[in-house]
């Protein structure tokens, strides 16, 4: 199995190539003029705390200051330089698709104070440089120095692939090999994990890269040591305090960084919720590479465990605020969640790494759900506004009162103190094309429609379509014989496929294979009409309650154009009657769903007694695709309405 190169991926969707464009021109001029706190911006805090930083980003001056060219203190957050890894990594894609001189000249320009700012050592993180240095490695429950690294990696690799140019790649390599020298199973080195996950499925990238032994090796050890010694970060803590380094001495939670247990023993997602994914990332990664049956299985039970008990509609993942984390099963509040946007992106990482392991639509109708729902969402239409936290259900008065909502903003800020989302945003959607195809030994999937044209030395596949505002896909095949595997997703009806050129071979309930030789065209027709969902109702928010989806997109409503949406009731027995528009005034053009609903009378006061049986209003509740909310100013929204009362 293998992934196509993104610079043989040309996509000539109209929805996508929004994306790639945006961020291209708008998004990473952008974040570069905020990472180097040139533009005058509203820097929020990520949640109500006035302990966290916020205010400027001073990422850049981070490295400027550590680098000797700048003179001043660290400020932000200990994992800051990763924003800028990010950043670097999503203009890398970019240019493996488009050229693009200035913002390669700006790239440059940002890796040569990079460059200063490493040590002769190989290492490289400006909070520790800058504040502790006598704490290097030392404080790896919170430190995130090799979080840091593994965001090193991932920029380096992704520009190193775009341009060929080594600068980078080689401080992130001499990076890894100062690591490498002070981590591993030998007397003397340091044998414990990053408390925040990450170096392990950069490492593996890089081991892909490279084919570096050390890398492979590297990975397997972190994934290992992981939770082996559960007394590690104690032990830590306790060792600084006595040589007085620090008198830190918080409490550890070892279940907030999966540490309870060496990860092949872990069964359940716990914890927080991006460290969470990015370790199951790295763990289904790993079993492409080395074989580990136990390490595999609990691949899949922790799988199975978002995705049966964890996971919101939207593809939002991390039920509460409180540690960014995931709770107990079928915990799902709609108003209080977490549903960090970087979560959504983890999850989508799992979900590709594990269809390379067992490639089962499950898995791609998972990415597909986070991509087009809950990642999406996370940034604005204009690319320069972001969520952190993703919301199913706001009420703005709730909102500005409740400090149990604090995290829940009304409107995508222009930046955040924490600022792990936008570039992540930024790096994940310029690598779309990543996910559109994957090659197995005799076969090669279609996971996404999207138009887009795939050429490789032994074919060329081109898909035109519309997809999503479209409901047929046309695939055009040239080259050696193959087997061409077509994604039927779960949401379409009526899925039927025509060939010229290609027989069908076998067809399950989520994949239709068509053997194709030299030459081939294949129709793709289905439906997308609007789905009513309900949720096991072990899940107590959502209990007398459907959501829609049309496609890939699950819908909301906002009070933006629904005043009464939070006394509007669906009909409990909803059939076909809705009706669709294509909508056009967003940058996006989107099907607006319109369907009859009724709206409860509000009283004074609160409660009555012994029941009323006061007749609901008729009203039209419009329904837009979830991501594109809060994209025309304030507004209430929910994505799961109540149904209503009627005797059958
Ligand atoms: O800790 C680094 C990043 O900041 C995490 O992945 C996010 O959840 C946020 O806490
Ligand atoms: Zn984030």
């Amino acid at each position: 199995m293998k992934t196509f190169r993104l610079n043989q991926v040309n996509i000539t969707s109209e929805f996508w190539n929004y994306y790639l464009d945006l961020i291209r021109t708008e998004t990473l001029p952008y974040q570069l003029a905020v990472l180097k706190d040139e533009i005058d911006v509203d820097v929020q805090a990520e949640r109500q705390d006035a302990s966290l930083p916020a205010g400027k980003s001073h990422a850049i001056e981070n490295f400027k200051i550590a680098a000797g060219l700048s003179e001043g203190d660290h400020f932000g957050w200990f994992f800051q330089d990763s924003d800028a890894y990010k950043w670097l990594e999503a203009v890398g894609y970019q240019l493996q698709i488009t050229e693009d001189s200035k913002l390669e000249a700006a790239a440059d320009e940002l890796i040569d104070i990079i460059a200063q700012a490493q040590e002769s050592t190989g290492y490289l993180n400006t909070y520790f440089q800058l504040r502790y240095p006598d704490l290097k490695y030392r404080q790896l429950y919170f430190s995130h120095e090799l979080y840091c690294a593994g965001h090193l990696i991932e920029g380096a690799i992704a520009y190193h692939q775009a341009t060929g140019k080594a600068k980078i790649l080689d401080v992130a390599l001499r990076f890894v090999d100062d690591i490498a020298e002070h981590f591993g199973w030998a007397e003397g080195q340091i044998q414990g994990a990053d408390g925040h996950q990450e170096i392990e499925l950069a490492l593996l990238k890089l081991f892909d890269y490279t084919g570096k032994q050390q890398c492979l090796e590297l990975a397997n050890f972190f994934i290992e040591v992981r939770g082996l010694d559960p007394e590690f970060y104690r032990k830590e803590i306790v060792r600084n305090v006595k040589d007085g380094l620090s008198s830190d001495n918080p409490p550890v939670d070892l279940t907030y960084l999966q540490a309870y247990s060496q990860p092949k023993h872990q069964e359940l997602a716990l914890g927080h919720a991006v460290r969470m994914l990015y370790m199951s990332t790295a763990m289904a990664k790993l079993v492409q590479y080395l074989d580990n049956e136990e390490l595999e299985d609990a691949c899949y039970k922790i799988w199975n465990d978002i995705t049966q008990r964890k996971l919101y509609i939207t593809g939002g993942v991390g039920s509460t605020v409180h540690g960014e984390a995931f709770v107990g099963p079928y915990d799902l509040p709609n108003d209080t969640m977490y549903c960090e946007t970087c979560a959504s992106i983890a999850l989508l990482y799992f979900a590709y790494e594990l269809f390379k392991l067992s490639p089962k639509g499950e898995y791609i109708d998972v990415m597909e759900r986070v991509l087009y729902n809950g990642i999406l969402s996370g940034a604005a239409l204009d690319g320069k506004h972001f969520f952190y936290v993703n919301p199913l259900e706001v009420d703005i008065e709730s909102c500005r009162f409740n400090p149990d909502k604090g995290h829940v903003k009304l409107e995508r800020p222009d930046w955040l103190g924490c600022a792990c989302c936008p570039p992540n945003f930024a790096r994940t959607i310029s690598s779309i094309g990543t996910y559109i195809y994957t090659q197995f030994e005799d076969s090669v999937s279609l996971n996404l429609y999207v138009a887009s044209n795939l050429v490789t030395e032994d074919f060329e596949l081109r898909q035109e379509t519309a997809f999503p505002n479209d409901d047929s896909v046309s695939v055009f095949y040239k080259g050696v014989s193959n087997h061409l595997v077509l994604r039927k997703p779960y949401w379409a009806t009526e899925f039927k496929v025509t060939c010229r050129g290609g027989d069908i071979i076998a067809e399950t309930f989520d994949w239709v294979t068509v053997a194709v030789s030299n030459e081939a065209e294949i129709e793709i027709v289905f439906k997308q009409p609007l789905l009513t969902i309900t949720a096991n109702p072990l899940v107590q928010s959502t209990v007398g309650k459907v959501a829609f989806q049309k496609g890939p997109f699950v819908y909301c409503g906002q009070t933006l154009q629904n005043p009464s949406l939070d006394r509007c009731r669906v009909p409990k027995h909803f059939q076909d009657e809705y009706e669709t528009t294509l909508a056009t005034d967003l940058a996006l053009p989107y099907s607006l769903v319109t369907i009859p609903a009724s709206k409860v009378s509000a009283w004074d006061g609160l409660y009555r007694f012994n029941g009323d049986s006061e007749v609901p209003e008729s009203m039209s509740l419009h329904l837009i695709p979830y991501f594109l909310w809060a994209n025309q100013g304030v507004s209430g929204m929910r994505v799961w309405f109540p149904k209503e009362v009627v005797d059958d």
